[in-house]
């Protein structure tokens, strides 16, 4: 799957990412990076203190600076640097049929998908456990703080996930999981990507999210019990290696 590599005068000079490492929305803006090989240093950002976001207005993550212009919100992200990095991309005005299935699977990613991903890793005390194993392994927590938020903060987000399930009125996780893995697999309607032979941004963006909890139990589950594996792993080639300073 080589990737269409992009012209080196439209790539940007110094892109800095504030993410946390486990965050869908990160995960997709890196997803995005990566796929276009636009090479990027991470600061990993402490939850709980934030100092190395103190200099900023906005208090979430991902925020990515691009040649020193502050740019936040996930999808906000991609669709700046998008305009910026791929020629030709038309504006909302001119959408083809194309774009427009583009466009509604983002939304579907930002306003659907994203909102079923609480509830699955924090499902039940183990899972919510595994979870927070992942977040302060690959966190930036004092020795400290990865002790106590592992076991302070899975049990607080075993709560928070049961409010979100019916904030989102969700009544088995899993199935719900299962369902929007089959949906996106319709989607497809055979095609290797959304975007035909290569992916198009929303197939970054379903990849970018789901990312963090691939190797998680809610994620084995959706690859063994669903048809997305085979997307998924078409998914890991074509985005490849991340582009990532280290
Ligand atoms: N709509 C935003 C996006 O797509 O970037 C959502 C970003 C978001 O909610 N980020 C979370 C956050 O920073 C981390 S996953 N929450 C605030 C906090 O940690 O205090």
């Amino acid at each position: 799957h080589a990737k269409e590599p992009l012209p080196p005068e439209l790539v940007p000079k110094e892109v800095v990412l504030y993410q946390y490492e486990a965050c869908p929305f990160c995960n997709k803006v890196k997803t995005f990076l990566d796929y276009y090989d636009i090479p990027y240093k991470v600061v990993e950002v402490n939850p709980l203190s934030k100092k190395e976001i103190k200099w900023s207005d906005y208090k979430k993550v991902p925020i990515l600076v691009v040649d020193g212009e502050q740019l936040v919100d996930s999808s906000a992200i991609i669709d700046k640097l998008g305009g910026k990095i791929l020629p030709g991309r038309k504006t909302d005005s001119d959408l083809d049929d194309d774009d427009n299935e583009e466009k509604k699977w983002r939304g579907w990613v930002d306003n659907h998908l994203v909102h079923i991903l609480s509830p699955n890793i924090y499902r039940n005390t183990s899972e919510a456990l595994e979870s927070f194993d992942y977040i302060t392994s690959n966190g930036n927590f004092s020795f400290t703080e990865k002790i106590t938020v592992k076991y302070a903060g899975a049990a607080a987000m075993y709560f928070v996930s049961k409010k979100l399930k019916k904030k989102y009125n969700i009544t088995d996780e899993r199935a719900a999981l299962y369902e929007a893995a089959e949906t996106w697999v319709d989607a497809l309607n055979g095609r290797e990507f959304l975007g035909g032979s290569k992916p198009n941004l929303a197939d970054l963006a379903v990849y970018g999210v789901l990312r963090p909890i691939r190797y998680l139990r809610s994620g084995n589950d959706m690859v063994k019990h669903t048809r997305i594996g085979d997307w998924y792993t078409r998914m890991e080639g074509a985005v490849g290696e991340p582009s990532r300073i280290k």
